[in-house]
Order: structure tokens, then C-alpha cells, then sequence
């Protein structure tokens, strides 16, 4: 029994130093001192053994387990440690690989240049208006007195709906003006950005949907000085501070007097060029004091308040700011362009 018992530690030390996963040393465990492991058996034959030879076997049995499990949790320790160093291996990250490069994409020219317009105008204590692109007439053209048959109809014809009663595509945001005015909330300061349509053929400056800004704002004592002065700083604000402005005489329905502004050309700074087409000015914006009539349909007292108002083609300023030729880029939607942006 003692040469048995040594026999089941060499071999334990053997079949221990072969092992090489925690799944093997648990079943090496099992294996020797399991329920029907080696020295399982051995223990349970000692019943047969004289008085003397008992304690002499049972303290060499008590050793030799000692032994396995001593050398077993060692094995253990052995093992995890292994695991943790491979693990830490391989999960290293070499921090010199390159990154992947995620492709972000950004905005389109033209959203660049609303938000860069409706960002002076907050700043310069404006709110903005929005209203609805398919318009009642009476919102689009009387109440801004064009009546009907009035030849500035034939200028901004557009496309009528039909089955719905009067109602059209908005030629200009200026329904959405008259709608805030119509709310009796005085005084009014705001600027409306949006989409229009006008029945027109794309060719490189024209397209039948496009986008204007116009602002309105109506108050007492509002005059043509103070239309110039917010202009002019809107002027410097988008193309430069030494950018200057001057007013020309136009006729426009809504406006009474009423002007064409042009800013000094911000790419030659007034000497003439390319983007001036040798002029030294670019034309911006029209402009002019709110007619008193428009006033009047809309509700508002003409003989206490007065108000001055404008209009932009957003494309065109998107065109001139970013030096593009050919209006129609702006919505082929091709990569190669937007990518310049
Ligand atoms: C109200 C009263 C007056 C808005 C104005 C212009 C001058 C103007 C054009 C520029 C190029 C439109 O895109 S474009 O074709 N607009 O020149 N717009 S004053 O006047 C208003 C608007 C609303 C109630």
C-alpha cells in the first residue's frame, strides 16, 4: 500500500506537469481524488490493514494529498497567470496603427450661405418667420398690392393648384410678412428665408424653385436712414468690413421709395474684376419703405407706423460668394462639386 501510495504521487507529479488547461486539472482532480479516484480507493482499503500499519498508511495518505493539492493549486495559479499574459497579449492595441477615417459629410452650399444670412440677422436682434410654400393669392400678390391684372403678375407667373380655390406656388416669402403683420404684434422686426417658384427655364441663372431671404421691419418712426444703416452693416457682415454700399432708385410694388443695394466687389475690393465683371460693385439685394397701402390691407396704421423692407435671391449670393458660374450645380447634387464646399 505505502509503494501504491508513492506510486499515485509520482504519478500525480507526472500527469500535473503535462497538463496545460484549467479543463485538464479538473479532471486530473477527479481523476485522483475524486469519489472513485486513486486515492479514494486506497483510503477505503485500509479497513483491512493491522493496527499499526493504519496510522504509518493513513499519515502517508494524508501527506500525499496534502502533496497533490498543494501542487494542484499551483498548477492552477501557473495557469491563470499563463491565461492573463496571453490574454494581455493579445488584446494589445498598437496605438501607432493608423485610425479608420470615417468620411463626414457637411452641409450643402447653399444651406452654408441661409445659415450664415440668418446668423447676422439674429445677430443684429431679427427673429425668423416661416410660412407656407403653397399660398393663398391674396397673400402672394394683393396684399402686397399687385392686383389682378397688374404687370408684375407676368413677371413672377408661377404654378397655380388646382381644385383647392386660389391658391398658388409663393412667388416670394413676402406672404409670410404680411401673415406677421396681419397678427397685430407690434413692433416687427424679422427675416423669412424660404423656397419660391416662378415659371421659369433653368438655364445657368435661372430655375423655376429657388430660395430668397427678405426681412420687414415695421415700428414708429422707422425710416430710410435706418434701412440703409442695417443694410450697410449686413453688407460689411457678409462680404468683409471694408465692404461699402450704395442705393440705386427701382421700382418695386410693395415699396415706396424703393432701391437696388450693391456692396463693393469683396473680391477686388472696388478696382474691378472676374467676379465684378469689371464694375467694382456686385449686386446684392432690393429694397425700400413698406408702401403705406401694404400697411393699411394688412391692419397696420400708415399715419403711426412705418416700416422698411428687403429681398434677396439666396443662389445668387451662394453664386457670388463661392465664385460659381452655373446656377444649375447647386442641385445636380454631384459629389465632386459639393465636396469644394
Ligand atoms: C412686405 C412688404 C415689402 C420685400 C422686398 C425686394 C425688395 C426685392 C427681390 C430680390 C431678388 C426678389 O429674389 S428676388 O427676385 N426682392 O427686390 N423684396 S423689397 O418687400 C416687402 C415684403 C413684404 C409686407
Amino acid at each position: 500500500m505505502k509503494e501504491k501510495l508513492e506510486q499515485i504521487r509520482s504519478m500525480a507529479a507526472e500527469k500535473l506537469s503535462a497538463v496545460d488547461s484549467l479543463k485538464g486539472l479538473e479532471e486530473l482532480r477527479v481523476e485522483l481524488l475524486g469519489k472513485k479516484g486513486a486515492l479514494t480507493q486506497i483510503l477505503k482499503g485500509m479497513g483491512s490493514l493491522s493496527a499499526e500499519e493504519r496510522p504509518v498508511i493513513g499519515q502517508l495518505a494524508n501527506e500525499v494529498r496534502g502533496f497533490i493539492e498543494g501542487e494542484m493549486e499551483n498548477k492552477k495559479n501557473a495557469l491563470l497567470a499563463d491565461e492573463q499574459a496571453r490574454k494581455l497579449k493579445e488584446e494589445t492595441i498598437d496605438v501607432t496603427m493608423p485610425g479608420k477615417v470615417r468620411q463626414l459629410g457637411h452641409r450643402h452650399p447653399m444651406t452654408l450661405v441661409i445659415d450664415n444670412i440668418k446668423d447676422i440677422f439674429i445677430g443684429m436682434g431679427y427673429e425668423i418667420a416661416e410660412g407656407p410654400e403653397v399660398e393663398k393669392a391674396y397673400y402672394n400678390f394683393e396684399a402686397l398690392n399687385i392686383p389682378k391684372d397688374h404687370p408684375a403678375r407676368d413677371e413672377q407667373d408661377t404654378f397655380y393648384v388646382d381644385g383647392i380655390g386660389d391658391f398658388l406656388l409663393r412667388t416670394q416669402t413676402s406672404s409670410v410678412q404680411v401673415r406677421v403683420m396681419e397678427k397685430g404684434k407690434l413692433p416687427i422686426k424679422v427675416v423669412v428665408p424660404g423656397r419660391v417658384y416662378r415659371s421659369d427655364e433653368v438655364d445657368a441663372t435661372h430655375s423655376p424653385v429657388f430660395h430668397q431671404l427678405e426681412g420687414l421691419v415695421v415700428d414708429k418712426g422707422i425710416t430710410m436712414g435706418d434701412l440703409k444703416g442695417a443694410l450697410a452693416v449686413f453688407a460689411k457682415e457678409l462680404f468683409g468690413e471694408n465692404t461699402k454700399v450704395r442705393f440705386r432708385p427701382h421700382h418695386f410694388p410693395f415699396t415706396e421709395p424703393s432701391a437696388e443695394m450693391d456692396a463693393s466687389c469683396f473680391a477686388c475690393g472696388g478696382k474691378g474684376c472676374r467676379v465684378c465683371k469689371d464694375s467694382g460693385w456686385i449686386e446684392v439685394l432690393g429694397c425700400g419703405m413698406v408702401h403705406p397701402k401694404v400697411l393699411e390691407m394688412s391692419g397696420i396704421d400708415s399715419k403711426v407706423y412705418s416700416g422698411f423692407a428687403f429681398g434677396m435671391g439666396l443662389e445668387r449670393v451662394a453664386m457670388q460668394k463661392f465664385g460659381i458660374t452655373d446656377l444649375r450645380l447647386l442641385y445636380e447634387n454631384d459629389v465632386k462639386f459639393l465636396k469644394q464646399f
